[in-house]
């Protein structure tokens, strides 16, 4: 037997702990098991919307801590026992568990890490593959648990030897920590050149806040007594400061120590006398269905009180990402609507238009005495202009549409390029944004594919705009006269009209833009009608303003998209915390 702290032998009161306490009525489980399956859901939803994979995997950790092991646990506290094997690699885990298993189960090695996939020593009626709803059924289906069936043991108990968590194997580590979220009880290994690191400390941390029952062992120790009891104290201060010396599994904790050399080669594992403690509370506990019921009460009792305080961390995640995504978005919807507002100023007032384009346009309606026509009454006017221009070259029309359009579409890309510009340059100081950003590098300008399809639907526009023209021109007495001044022109003019009205136009627009508002709208009004052109105008343009309202909305929603789920606005922060509450606050008999 190992050497001693205090007077008592080590693992003594492992041998003389008595059963906790008597189990009552089962009248609380199902309100336990809703408020589980509440949590669980609120987590796998936080697994499916979380902005990382570091954050996913948290989540789902605690998922499967709730409905892997909470939730089978809470249903059945005779479920069988799950004892983990946790330590750093080449500790003697698996040294252990061959010694536990009375033969050579597990790879021990020198080649590190030696086990990848965590070993499970049950008998035939506790094979986790038997029933889903028994602990380590999850891990089990998901094809990462050797099961090694031993029909001599006695039922009610599964020996698992973990793999190390702290290689170079980042599976290794997944895989121990999903083992400590299933544990009841945790056999905590280490040796006596690893026990002051750092990751182990930090894993035991995460077993503190859970509240599993602890068994500690330091491996090869010296057999020096000095030594031994110098490294003992020293542990032991190390698990008093780290708030474990309470979470014993049978009492205070304790530590089993195991002296260097004690090992079997016939088992490849440690020599049994050198592990009797562990060996005698664990024949102990498969013996006694009182005492493993007790401990399981024990584990699922520590780990409810626990729950609120490990889903906090989540919720205060989320919350924490819902406000940074309002900022994110409060950001974003401010460039775009000064973009747009500026695009609306240039659009009400024409400077968006080229001069030179104005310039024809102006020169082309204005190439003869138009404002006198104009003056002296529609059926004049409506033969003058015909008059007009029928000796004239063929009017700019299209040119002048075309160029319109183009401006107007170069507008919208500068407009929309400062916008998403001015949001990239606000959100790349987010770490969500930063992220979201990195996702997309198209973010930092406009859409490529933006200029070619409001191309098309300002085409599309202009067409039902010739259709409405054509409508009112035969509606009027002298349709023949519009008619003959021709489509493309009245055409052209109306668009021109959309965009410039004298009404926008202020101080120093007033120039070549407020002539061709004025020249446009007077031809316009006097072959259709004052109140046809104003009408005709507002529509015209609450249809382009819809385009290009549409246009700015898909523009924002690419950083929506690329800032992904955390975008949208959620209540799961409140979700996780009201279900773990509720579970923590359950009895569960
Ligand atoms: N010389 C010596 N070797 C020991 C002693 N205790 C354990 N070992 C050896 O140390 C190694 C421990 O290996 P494992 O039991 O495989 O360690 P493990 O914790 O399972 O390691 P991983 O599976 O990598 O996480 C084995 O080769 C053991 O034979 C000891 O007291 N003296
Ligand atoms: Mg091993």
């Amino acid at each position: 037997m190992p050497a001693t702290q205090g007077s008592q032998p080590v693992g003594a009161s492992l041998i003389t702990a008595e059963p906790k306490d008597q189990l009552g009525e089962a009248h609380t489980v199902a309100g336990l098991s809703e408020a589980l399956s509440d949590l669980a859901t609120a987590l796998a939803r936080r697994v499916e919307t979380a902005p990382d994979p570091d954050r996913a995997a948290r989540a789902e950790q605690l998922r499967r801590h709730v409905a892997e092991y909470l939730a089978p646990r809470a249903a059945d506290l005779s479920a069988p026992l799950v004892v983990v094997l946790l330590g750093s690699t080449g500790v003697g885990k698996s040294s252990l568990f061959n010694a536990i298993a009375g033969a050579p189960l597990s790879e021990s090695g020198l080649i590190r890490p030696t086990t990848r996939r965590p070993v499970a020593l049950v008998h035939p009626t506790d094979s986790p593959s038997l029933r889903e709803d028994r602990p380590l059924a999850g891990i089990s289906e998901r094809d990462q648990l050797d099961v090694r069936i031993d029909p001599a043991i006695a039922p009610g108990l599964m020996i698992v030897d973990a793999p190390d968590f702290d290689s170079v194997e980042r599976s290794n580590r997944e895989l121990a920590l999903e083992l400590l979220e299933a544990a009841d009880l945790v056999i905590f290994v280490t040796t006596v050149t690893r026990y002051a690191d750092q990751v182990p400390w930090d894993i035991l941390a995460r077993a503190r806040q859970r509240g599993v029952p602890l068994l500690a062992v330091i491996n090869r120790m010296p057999t020096d007594t000095t030594d031994e009891a110098a490294v003992m104290a020293d542990y032991r201060a190390l698990i008093e400061r780290g708030e474990l010396d309470r979470q014993g599994a049978f009492g205070d904790l304790e530590v089993v120590s195991v002296p260097e050399g004690a090992t079997d080669p016939a088992v490849d594992g440690l020599r049994r006398e050198a592990v009797g403690p562990i060996l005698e509370a664990i024949e102990r506990l498969r013996q006694d269905d009182d005492e493993r019921r007790s401990m399981a009460r024990r584990s699922l009792d520590t780990a409810l009180a626990g729950l609120p305080e490990a889903v906090e961390r989540i919720a205060a995640e989320v919350e924490r990402e819902q406000q940074a995504a309002a900022s994110l978005r409060a950001a974003l919807e401010s460039s775009y609507r000064a973009a747009r507002n500026e695009l609306n100023r240039e659009i009400e007032t024409g400077t968006f238009l080229r001069t030179e384009v104005l310039r024809q346009w102006l020169d082309y309606v204005n190439a003869g005495p138009v404002t006198r026509y104009i003056s002296e009454g529609v059926g004049r006017v409506a033969a003058s202009l015909r008059n007009l221009i029928r000796p004239t070259p063929p009017p700019p029309a299209p040119e002048v549409r075309e160029a319109a359009f183009a401006d107007l579409v170069t507008s919208v890309v500068r407009h929309t390029d400062t916008a998403a510009s001015k949001t990239a340059a606000i959100w790349v100081d987010d770490s969500h944004g930063a992220t979201a950003l990195a996702k997309d590098a198209g973010l930092w300008g406009s859409s490529s594919g933006m200029a070619p399809e409001l191309k098309e639907q300002l085409g599309e526009w202009m067409e039902v705009i010739g259709d409405e023209i054509q409508v009112m021109g035969a509606q009027l007495k002298g349709r023949a006269q519009a008619a003959s001044i021709g489509l493309n022109v009245l055409g052209t003019s109306a668009i021109l009209a959309v965009f410039i009205h004298t009404g926008g136009l202020t101080g120093a627009e007033i120039g070549i833009g407020a002539a061709t508002a004025v020249l446009n709208q007077k031809l316009l009004e006097a072959i259709f009608g004052e109140a046809n052109v104003a009408a005709f105008v507002e529509q015209a343009r609450a249809r382009l303003d819809r385009i290009l309202n549409a246009v700015f909305t898909a523009e924002q929603q690419r950083f929506i998209s690329a800032l992904g789920p955390m975008a949208q606005p959620t209540d799961l922060a409140s979700d996780l915390r009201r279900a773990a509450h509720a579970a923590a606050r359950m009895e569960p008999q």
